[in-house]
């Protein structure tokens, strides 16, 4: 079993730099075309459809240093590293036509402890440097696994690796089959290299990649290269960001060009195409044609017993069906529970359980809703699963594994979502993006339930935690039946918030195609917004417009709380605002009108009938809210909230709440607390901005 995953620290360590490096908004000096491939082609007129026309070899220089085609020692020829020390093993080596960009390429099959391999390459090959000039490419074809990203970085150097340089991924271009050119995150993927040592190719990538050489950089601790004609020693370190076993990336056609593309061989071109697939003029109406036929597709499952979690008798483990990941099945794992005398007789409401960045699908929120009578599914929506049967550490990361042995693939070819590597991905196709797979896995997840004879279809809510709540956000715009939802952390108007969050959403491909705000207009779902008032993830104005984008929604702003999946789960509100929603439970209490402007305000508030201690007070900041690396709450590598929040009563009479403004406020909220059964509820209305 040891071998059949990946250790927690490493999968750790692999998965935070990829985050860390795309919210630092390190991404490429390439240029994006802006043109979506699809919009290029005839397919949504009634003209036939053409042949793609070949990209022109624009190359006049091309200086091969490896085709792979004549390997017949590959330890001896290409010289991979022995990282046996790290626990890593060799990937097996072969050498294939498909995928090739000419003859045969270098195929490298991983198993889950290959998550990395370096290879050497000497010898008389390396004299193609000799008429290397700076405005030259170093150019390579890769394919990448289906369901794993590669870190690629490019070590020149002189005999034995003397003297070192890297190349500049900066200015990369990296081209796809279709010829688009895309944006790639980049990184130190080595650590020990430099920035922008590494370049992240995205899963199921299929192209060229390019490095201008005019930009080496000394290597770490070496003296750097200053003379191409003396490079003789050139070392590639590749490292997939999560190794399933199985998984394949190639790589061929090393070689030094006055081009950043070549060619592409007929095949390479055709072979990329998937059968019957439909062409749409965008990503979003593509996007929103996928998401509306899933909405009318049965859900599928199995029960897998062998995973049922310890502990929790009423919670079941299933393999869901999920969409395809360029085309190729995928399965979900997702826990599922019914509250005590559940039946066709006596049908219940339900909720399905999204968690978030780093989370997993807990059985114990899971049962947690099945004592408060829903019934209840958590998604493991980053594509892991039990690493053992009978795991009882359900929060370690050595539980939990994304590797599918061998002997499973073969008698199951059904491969794993994608990870949250590529949470906020929009680049590529869209049925290899993260959060196409987190909605659609909401949207089945939704179905499973409401085909379920002991389920009020009627009564269906969707919660998330964090990431999670993204995905809710998102989800609500796509799948109308949803009779309530509650995002907490996570909302839309990402890339208006002052945290780090702001950084995974200014990308103009994940705005466009991501925010959820592009669709909060028309969600008709009553949604309870719950945040925490310093959360060092998001920041409260955006939950703020969310809520104002949202007919019938409740908003919620928590002083004094924090981050986290228990946290996320533990507030009253959640339950109250779900039991008015599911079984005509008594509402929060809220605001009817909004404070107005000005620094004397008076506002109107609903209360439900069973409030018996209202109270109402201003949380003021004497400073536009504003983030940073120095924040009030000291978190490295995150911006956190600088200001500190202040207080005033407010005075309430009836359902008016009244108060004046200190001259210092600049932003404020005002927070109702509303005692109903012993509880006391927190609401409040939006952050707002003083003149
Ligand atoms: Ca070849």
């Amino acid at each position: 079993m040891k071998k059949r995953r990946l250790p927690a620290a490493i999968l750790t360590a692999l998965l935070l730099p990829a985050i860390l490096t795309g919210c630092a908004g390190n991404s490429t000096g390439t240029t994006d075309t802006g043109t979506d491939p699809a919009a290029s082609t005839d397919a949504v007129t009634a003209a036939p459809t053409p042949e793609p026309t070949p990209i022109p070899d624009p190359s006049t220089v091309t200086l091969m240093i490896e085709d792979f085609n004549d390997i017949s020692d590959p330890v001896k020829e290409l010289g991979p590293a022995d990282l046996s020390f790290f626990g890593i093993t060799h990937p097996d080596f072969s050498f294939e036509e498909e995928f090739a960009q000419e003859g045969v390429a270098l195929v490298n099959t991983l198993s889950p402890s290959a998550w990395c391999q370096a290879f050497e390459l000497t010898g008389k090959r390396l004299g193609v440097f000799k008429d290397a000039l700076p405005e030259h490419y170093l150019r390579i074809w890769v394919a990448a696994p289906d369901n794993t990203s590669v870190g690629l970085t490019f070590c020149l150097g002189t005999a034995g690796g003397q003297k070192r340089s890297y190349i500049d991924t900066s200015e990369a271009t990296v081209t796809d089959v279709s010829g688009e050119i895309i944006e790639c995150d980049t990184g130190n993927d080595s650590s020990d290299a430099g920035d922008f040592s590494s370049i992240r190719i995205p899963a199921g990538f299929e192209g060229y990649v390019a490095l201008p050489l005019s930009k080496l950089l000394p290597w770490k601790g070496y003296t750097g290269i200053t003379d191409l004609s003396k490079v003789n020693y050139l070392k590639i370190d590749a490292r997939p960001s999560v190794a399933s076993p199985g998984d394949r990336y190639i790589i061929d056609a090393l070689c030094v060009s006055d081009s950043p593309v070549a060619e592409l061989r007929p095949a390479a071109r055709h072979g990329s195409d998937q059968p019957g697939k439909t062409e749409y003029a965008t990503k979003n109406e593509e996007l929103d044609h996928m998401l509306t036929e899933l909405l009318n597709k049965e859900a599928t499952f199995q029960y897998c017993p062998e995973y049922d979690p310890a502990g929790y008798p009423g919670v079941k483990a299933i393999w869901l069906d999920g969409v395809d990941f360029g085309g190729k099945a995928t399965k979900v794992f997702a826990y599922i529970g019914f509250p005590e005398g559940a039946g066709t007789g006596k049908k219940v409401p339900a909720i399905v359980l999204q968690h978030g960045g780093g989370g997993y699908a807990y059985p114990n929120w899971v049962q947690l809703w099945n004592e408060r009578g829903y019934a209840a599914i958590a998604v493991g929506n980053t594509g892991y699963y039990p690493a053992a049967k009978g795991i009882t550490d359900f929060y370690g990361a050595g539980s939990w594994t994304r590797s599918i042995p061998k002997n499973v693939l073969s008698a199951d070819p059904r491969i794993m979502p994608p990870d949250n590597d590529g949470m906020y991905s929009s680049k590529g196709s869209v049925d290899r993006m993260w959060m196409y797979h987190a909605v659609a896995q909401t949207i089945l997840a939704n179905s499973l339930l409401r085909a379920d004879g002991r389920v009020d279809p009627e009564k269906i809510g969707l919660t998330g935690i964090s990431w999670g709540g993204v995905i809710t956000s998102v989800a609500i715009g796509y799948d109308p039946r949803f009779a309530f939802a509650i995002p907490v952390y996570g909302s839309g108007y990402l890339h208006e918030a002052h945290s780090w969050m702001k950084d995974n959403f200014n990308s103009a491909g994940t705005r466009d195609l991501w925010e959820p705000s592009l669709k909060l207009k028309d969600v008709g779902t009553p949604v309870l917004w719950l945040c925490w008032a310093d959360d060092n993830c998001f920041s409260v104005n955006s939950n703020s417009k969310s809520c104002l984008d949202t007919k019938g929604s409740v908003l919620s702003i928590i002083q004094n709380w924090s981050h986290g999946h228990i946290e996320g789960w533990s507030r009253p509100e959640i339950y109250r605002f779900a039991d008015w929603a599911a079984k005509g439970g008594e509402p929060l209490a809220t605001f009817k009108t909004l404070p107005g402007e000005g620094r004397s305000i008076s506002f109107e508030i609903s209360l439900p009938r069973d409030a018996t201690d209202v109270k109402a007070r201003v949380c003021y900041i004497d400073a536009p809210l504003s983030y940073s690396p120095n924040g009030r709450l000291h978190i490295a590598g995150q911006n956190t909230i600088d200001q500190s929040w202040h207080f005033v009563d407010c005075s309430v009479n009836g359902t008016t709440v009244s108060a004046q403004l200190p001259d210092d406020a600049v932003n404020y909220y005002v927070e109702l607390s509303v005692r109903s059964g012993g509880v006391s509820y927190k609401t409040a209305t939006p952050l707002t901005a003083l003149p």
